[in-house]
Order: structure tokens, then sequence, then C-alpha cells
């Protein structure tokens, strides 16, 4: 029976007895025995009464087994929802119920906190921990290490990923197989990735870039990944000789360049390094070229669209650009008003259109309504330019977002949670640039009459309620926010006056 995203992904590599996992501990996983325990999990999933199209919800650090899991999922029909671990109970709350899931798996640290939320739910709650241990695996190890896929088609929903919104809501962006696979399969092809490629790998496996992008381009060339926990400068410098490409968010670029000891003479062998998921600085390019003769390639991408364009692995790879549309996808850039494309060179709006394109927000018509046209090309929210020899620039955002070391962080979300607090009027949330993060989040509060908020009250307030990578850094207390004469607070403003705060 057929079901594209496994067979052309997962199962093209059935009893191969090569390398897909090299872990921290020297171990190295095969692709056979990683298909052996994704089906394990398949077969606890199906076991668990899961149907189909059902939604599994899974904040887990990362592990093989996590990974597997993933596999287990398109394998059975299932579609995976990975969260960031960095998520508070309240914030999954929210996700667990806007998404219906019928399975959440988390950590055993965080069963007694979910529990209720699964059981509101009418879930299943199972753990999984980092080191593969818990109730899942449990169920799994007692299972065959064999399972005959689900039949599905392209069309049909293999992943849904949250991404925050401007009315602070996050929206369950809804991708199908084809979305997945035609990126991955266009990215091998775009990048060279060969069966011989060695990935290093150190992002996080809940977003896009770790897990769609860097992990569906390796199981797609059926090359191999050095699977590390998380960014941990030691050992991505211990691990790099065994590597052959390396993705990551500019954080992983600045910090390695930071450090001495990663000289040129470590890099050389190496074939190929994409940073993407926030701007990349010009300058981090050059100097990074300085140090090791590489020209970073960059590359632009979103939640909802997966990757759009890149910078060419032939030809030059253009400092401070995002380099040209991939082959199937269409780019052009419309005026944010009217949405009339623009003649070339001119800033407006990116819209990008192609099989990489979501299928539209769960259960949000209007969302989607507003961001995905009926012709089905999607408004961006990011504003660029494509210059006279077609590379596209982002000069900037119309959506009020901030990037922190590669988490999306939008305003409207904390400043709902300032502005509930005792004392406070009204808040602005903005992100002021961060020599580590490229950019972090500062708050803005402006007093009820009389009052003194109680600052150190709030940012404990926002660490119960918010993941961490939210919190802001500092809390500044101001009388007015500067407006404009339409009444609109003047986040340009504030962000030049604190843009040195942490510089
Ligand atoms: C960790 N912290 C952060 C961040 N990460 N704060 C703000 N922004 C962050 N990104 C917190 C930690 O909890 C810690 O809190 C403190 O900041 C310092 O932590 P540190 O140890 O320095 O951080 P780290 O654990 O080394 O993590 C930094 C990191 C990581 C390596 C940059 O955030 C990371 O892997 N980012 C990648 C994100 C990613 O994959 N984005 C792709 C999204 P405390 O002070 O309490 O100890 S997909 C996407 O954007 C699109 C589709 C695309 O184009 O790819
Ligand atoms: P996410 O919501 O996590 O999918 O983040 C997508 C956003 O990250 C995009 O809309 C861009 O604003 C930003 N982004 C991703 N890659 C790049 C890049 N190479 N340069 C600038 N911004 C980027």
């Amino acid at each position: 029976m057929s079901n594209p995203l496994y067979d052309r992904l997962f199962g093209i590599h059935a009893g191969k007895q090569t390398p897909f996992l090299h872990l921290p501990d020297g171990e190295t996983l095969t692709h056979a025995a990683f298909l052996e325990m994704a089906a394990r999990l398949a077969n606890a999933l199906t076991g668990l009464e899961l149907e189909p199209g059902d939604r599994v919800a899974v904040q887990v650090e990362k592990s093989p087994e996590a990974l597997a899991l993933y596999a287990a999922c398109a394998q059975a029909g299932l579609i995976f929802l990975p969260l960031n671990t960095a998520y508070t109970t309240s914030e999954l709350n929210y996700f667990i119920e806007n998404s219906a899931a019928r399975l959440v798996v988390c950590d055993a640290t965080h069963e007694a906190g979910l529990t209720p939320i699964a059981r509101a739910q009418e879930a299943r709650i199972e753990t999984l921990n980092a080191d593969g241990s818990g109730s899942l695996m449990r169920r799994a190890l007692g299972m065959l290490p064999a399972f005959e896929p689900v039949k599905r088609s392209e069309d049909d929903l293999a992943a849904f990923l949250y991404t925050s919104g401007t009315t602070g809501r996050s929206k369950g962006a809804m991708l199908t197989q084809a979305n997945l696979l035609s990126n991955a399969e266009t990215l091998v092809t775009e990048w060279r990735f060969t069966k011989d490629d060695v990935l290093l790998h150190a992002l996080p496996i809940f977003h896009t870039h770790g897990l769609f992008v860097a992990t569906n381009v390796v199981l797609a060339s059926g090359g191999s990944m050095i699977f590390l926990p998380k960014f941990d400068l030691d050992d991505m410098l211990r691990r790099m000789p065994d590597a052959t490409s390396m993705m990551g968010v500019p954080t992983f670029y600045t910090r390695l360049l930071g450090d001495d000891r990663f000289t040129g003479d470590l890099a050389r062998h190496m074939r190929l390094f994409i940073s993407g998921s926030a701007p990349l600085l010009a300058e981090t390019h050059e100097r990074f070229e300085a140090r090791t003769g590489h020209r970073i390639l960059e590359r632009y991408g979103m939640t909802e669209t997966n990757m759009n364009t890149s910078n060419p692995y032939d030809g030059e790879r253009r400092a401070g650009t995002v380099g040209f549309p991939l082959p199937d996808v269409e780019l052009k850039v419309t005026n944010p008003e009217t949405g009339e494309p623009l003649p070339q060179g001119e800033i407006g709006m990116i819209e990008v259109r192609g099989p990489n394109v979501f299928q539209g927000y769960w259960q949000m018509p209007e969302k989607t309504a507003e961001e995905l046209r009926e012709d089905g090309f999607f408004i961006t929210g990011d504003l660029g330019r494509v210059d006279e020899d077609g590379y596209v620039h982002i000069v900037g955002r119309g959506k009020d977002l901030i990037i922190s070391g590669g988490y999306n962080i939008y305003p409207k979300e904390i400043e709902l949670l300032l502005d509930d607090q005792p004392g406070v009027q009204e808040s602005a949330v903005i992100g002021v640039p961060h020599p580590d993060f490229g950019e972090t989040v500062l708050g803005i509060l402006v007093p009820e009459p009389g009052q003194t908020p109680d600052v150190e009250a709030i940012l404990a307030r926002t660490q119960t309620e918010l993941a961490r990578f939210k919190h802001p850094r500092k809390l500044i207390v101001m009388d007015a926010l500067p407006r404009n004469t339409m009444g609109k607070v003047q986040k340009n403003a504030l962000r030049e006056v604190y843009k040195d705060m942490f510089t």
C-alpha cells in the first residue's frame, strides 16, 4: 500500500545497515535499526486506538526515539504535532486543546502537569524521556519491529506546526505529505546532498529547520547525522571533523566565530554550511569566509511554507540576501495595500506559491483567508525586494515579529500578559539587537495613574506563563508610549531609543 511520505523518506532505507544517527555516546544507529524502532512505535500507537488523521502532540527532548516517533506517525497516518520543550503548561494547554490532540507524549517530569489537560480533552498521555525511557517505549518494546504503512495520499495532512500570530493566538499550520516531500526533494538537489553526507545536527527537532529541512533532507538523500541534543560549542568543535555539512541559525555561526578554537583547519574539509531562520548579518558572512574560506549558504523559509528561496550551491552566495526562489516556488513582491505586483527592485510584501505552501490554519478560516490568497499565493509578512540579478533581499518585517536565536516571538502575546498585571495601564514589547541571539525581548510598561508596577513581580509572572525564550530580558517603565497621529504605538521610535541596550 502506498504512503508517499513514509515510502520516500523512510521506506527507501528498509534493511540498510548504513549509519543514520551518530549519537553523542559514540554509538551509531543504522537506518534499519531506526526503522525497526519506528515500526515498534507505530504498532504501539495503533495499539492506543489512534486512527489515521488523529493528532499526536509531542513535547519531548531530542533523542533517536523522538525522531522515530515522527517516522511512526508518518507510517501510521497520524498527524505529528511537535512542541517546543520550553513551552510552559499554560502554553501547552492551548495547543492540546486547539488541536484536539488524541495523544500527548511528554517527558515524565511534565506528566503530572499535563495529565489534567489531556484528560479534559479525552486524550491519552504517554511519556518519552531524553534517554529513551518512559511508558511509550515500554509499550513499543513489546511490539513487532515491522508495520505495514497505512495508506495515505500526498494530499493527506502529515504535520501541524504552531506559529504565533499577530493577535497573540498561535495558529496550527497544516502541512501535507506533498508539502514536506516536495521541499525535501528539491533541497536535496539544490544543496547536492548524497548518501555520503554527514550532517552536524544541533538544532531542535520541534521546528521546521531541524525537522523538515535538516532531517528530511538527510533522509531523502540517504546520508547520516551527528545527532547532538543541543548546540554546545565544545561538542560542535569536537564533532565537526566527522561532518561534511552543517545547518544552523545565525547564533550558531556567531558563537563558533567567537571561539578561537574554531579555525580554518577545523572547517576546511566541510562541504557546506547553511544558515536560516533569522537574518545572517553580512558581517558574519564575511568573518566566516575570512576564517574558514567557506561562504555560508543562506536560505529563507517559514513554518507555513518550508523553504522558499536559497542562495545557489554553485554560483555566487551573496551576503545579506536569501538567494533565488527554489525551482518550484513562485515569488512576487507586491504592494502591501493593494496586492498589486511591484516592478523588480522595489520593496514590498513577499508572496510565495508552490507545492511547499501549507493548506491553511487549523480551524481558523478567517486567519487563513487573510494570509493565503485564493490563487494560492501566501502573504509571508516579510518585506523584501528582488535585485537586478534576481537575488531576494529581506529588508524588514511587515509583521510585528521578534526573532531571538531563531525562535519567533510575537509581541502581542507578551503584551496581553503585561497589560493584565496590577498597576499596568498598557505595554509595548519590542525586539532590540542582541549580540548572541540577534534580537531579544524588551518590555515597556506604562503605569496606571498614581501606581508603581512591581517590575520584579511582573517578571516573575512572565516566567510562570511563558516559555523562557519569550521572557522580556528587561522591563522599563515609561509615562506614555509614543504614538502617531492615528494613535498607533510607534514601535520604530522605541526600537531606535533602546537599540543599544544589550550591545
Ligand atoms: C535559549 N534561551 C533563549 C533562547 N534559547 N533565549 C532567547 N532566545 C533563544 N533562542 C534561554 C535559555 O533558556 C537560557 O535561559 C538562556 O536563554 C541562555 O541559554 P543558552 O544556554 O545560551 O542557550 P542555548 O540553550 O545554547 O540555546 C541558544 C540556541 C537555541 C542554540 C540559539 O535557542 C537554538 O537552538 N535555537 C534554534 C531555534 C530554531 O531551531 N529555530 C528554527 C525555527 P537562562 O538564562 O534561564 O539559563 S524554524 C524557522 O524559523 C523557519 C521555518 C526557518 O526558516 O528555519
Ligand atoms: P517561523 O515563523 O519560525 O516559520 O519563521 C519564519 C520567519 O523567519 C520568516 O517569515 C522570516 O521573517 C524569518 N526568516 C527565516 N529565514 C530567514 C532569513 N534567512 N533571513 C531573514 N529572515 C528569515
